[in-house]
Parts: C-alpha cells; sequence; structure tokens
C-alpha cells in the first residue's frame, strides 16, 4: 500500500496557523511523525491561500524535506503552485491531481508529460461528480489515455475513483469498490489512491467506517491511500487486510508491525511473568 500522509494541510486549522507565521518547527513535527508512520509520501496542501499558494507550497517542500528524506504529493489545481514546488523538490515528486475537468487538464498535462513525476488522476470531469463505477471508468479511461500519450508510464499513474460521502447516497460504496476493481484489471500496471475519509462524512463513529471501507477497497485491489497515518487503527486495519488479501509475502509486514507496537513489549511482559 501506497500511503500518503495527508496531515500538512490549509485546511485544517493548526496547520493554517502554522503557515501563517511560517511556523517551521510545527511543518517538520507533523512531517518526523508521520514519517515515523512509514508513509511513503507527505502530502503538502496551500490551498486556501489562494495568491501566496506557489510561494507557501515551495516553503512547505523545503521544510519538509529539511527534516525527512521522503518525496511530496503536491496537493494543488494550480500549475503555478506546482512549478514552484517542484523547483525545490527532492526526489519523484506525485502531483495531486490531474483531473478531466478541462481547465485543470490542461494546465496540468504539460508538467506531468515526459516526466518521471508521479501523478494522481481524479475521476472527475466538468460534467460533475461520478456516481456510477461506469462513470468513473469513462473518466480514467481517457486520463489514463492522454497521460500516456504523453509518455507517463502506468506505473507512474494512480487512479483516484472518488469517495464520497455515503449518507448521501446508499450506493456509492459498492459503486467506489467496483471502480476499484475495474480499474486494477483493465489497465494492468495503473495504481488506485484515494481519500477514504469522504466515505463517512455526517455519520458517527467515522473511524470505524474508513477502516472497514479500507478494508474492503483492499480486498478489491486498492494499492494507495491518502489519510492520516498518526491513526493506529487505520494502519493495523491496512497491515491486517493485506495479509488476508495476500499481499504481504511471508507476513513481514504484519509481523513487524505487531513487534513494533505496544502489543509486542505487552506479550513479552505476559510471557515472562507467566
Ligand atoms: N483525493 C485526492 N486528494 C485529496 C483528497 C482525495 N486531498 C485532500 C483530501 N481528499 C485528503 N486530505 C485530507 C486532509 C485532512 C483531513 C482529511 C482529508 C482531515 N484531517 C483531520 C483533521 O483535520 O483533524 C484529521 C484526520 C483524522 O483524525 O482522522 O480532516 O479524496 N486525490
Amino acid at each position: 500500500m501506497h500511503i500518503v500522509g495527508e496531515l500538512i494541510n490549509s485546511s485544517r486549522r493548526e496547520v493554517n496557523e502554522a503557515i501563517k507565521v511560517r511556523n517551521a518547527g510545527f511543518i517538520e513535527d507533523l512531517a518526523k511523525r508521520q514519517a515515523n508512520c512509514g508513509v511513503n509520501h507527505i502530502d503538502v496542501n496551500a490551498g486556501v491561500f489562494l495568491q501566496e499558494e506557489p510561494a507557501i507550497l515551495s516553503w512547505l517542500v523545503q521544510t519538509v524535506q529539511g527534516v525527512v528524506d521522503l518525496p511530496c504529493t503536491l496537493d494543488s489545481p494550480n500549475p503555478k503552485a506546482i512549478e514552484a514546488a517542484l523547483a525545490v523538490h527532492r526526489g519523484q515528486a506525485m502531483i495531486n491531481s490531474i483531473s478531466l475537468e478541462q481547465e485543470r487538464y490542461h494546465a496540468l498535462l504539460p508538467i506531468v508529460a515526459d516526466s518521471d513525476l508521479k501523478v494522481i488522476a481524479l475521476c472527475m470531469s466538468d460534467g460533475g461528480m461520478p456516481s456510477t463505477a461506469e462513470e468513473r471508468l469513462r473518466i480514467a479511461e481517457k486520463l489514463i489515455d492522454g497521460l500516456q500519450q504523453k509518455n507517463v508510464p502506468l506505473y507512474n499513474i494512480y487512479v483516484d475513483p472518488l469517495v464520497q460521502p455515503i449518507c448521501t447516497n446508499n450506493d456509492f460504496g459498492v459503486e467506489f469498490l467496483n471502480a476499484v476493481e475495474q480499474v486494477m484489471s483493465q489497465f494492468h500496471g495503473v495504481h488506485t489512491m484515494c481519500g477514504m475519509s469522504n466515505i463517512s462524512f455526517g455519520l458517527p463513529n467515522r473511524k470505524l467506517l474508513n477502516q472497514t471501507f479500507m478494508a474492503m477497497a483492499i480486498t478489491k485491489g486498492l494499492d494507495g491511500a491518502i489519510l492520516n497515518p498518526l491513526d493506529e487503527g487505520m494502519m493495523s486495519t491496512i497491515r491486517a487486510a493485506e495479509v488476508l488479501a495476500g499481499r504481504d509475502e511471508f507476513c513481514m509486514k504484519y509481523t513487524n508491525q505487531f513487534r513494533a507496537s505496544n502489543h509486542w513489549a505487552l506479550n513479552n511482559y505476559q510471557l515472562r511473568d507467566r
């Protein structure tokens, strides 16, 4: 599972305040804590700052990469912000995200063309949000085709079928899951990615719903997610679902996570004192 840590997002109040006063320490701490959870990319989002977004996004990248040796996911539809951030970024950045919305598509396609960037392809068009798996597939197909024509290799494409709140439509869960399954089987080599927490919007006990939905999506082949890596329940669910879906050779990741957690110490303690 390719995990993107979501916490450095300007829509979160504390992050917003830290950015305003350029509190590098706060951002560095969030970067380090997410890195310690084993994430693959750190998402950076300065979307609420509009005019200042290019300057702030590149400041976030430099601040994050000053303390952790990880690439960033550049969470912006603004080509100026992406360019500014890429100019200071080290390693293989991920663009979050291109979509079929025409303005966004034509602004971002030249940036990823002929590059080694990873790119999230969001299943959204000017026709609004897709509701069925079929609509998602049609958009995914066009995005994959357009990216391939610009020499973006399939293994750098992460299709995001778009998670929507289950409380607004009873079918949103199943349609998303079917889209994951179909993308993974029809476009061999392509990855999938999503922001899981939208599924539980407006409902109580959101963590339970997010975790359960994650396990269900993993059985369909989901291999990437943007999430809060400090949520231990979610991280455990991912390891458990991956081992059970046959995606964790020799159960190594599962065993290692268990070892690293308190359960291991507790277990040893109980064994010793038996
Ligand atoms: N797809 C893609 N990109 C995305 C999303 C997506 N980027 C933005 C968003 N959705 C994913 N990022 C966030 C960032 C923060 C939060 C939710 C989604 C959030 N965090 C909680 C908070 O503010 O305190 C903490 C998380 C928690 O407690 O579990 O709300 O869908 N391609």
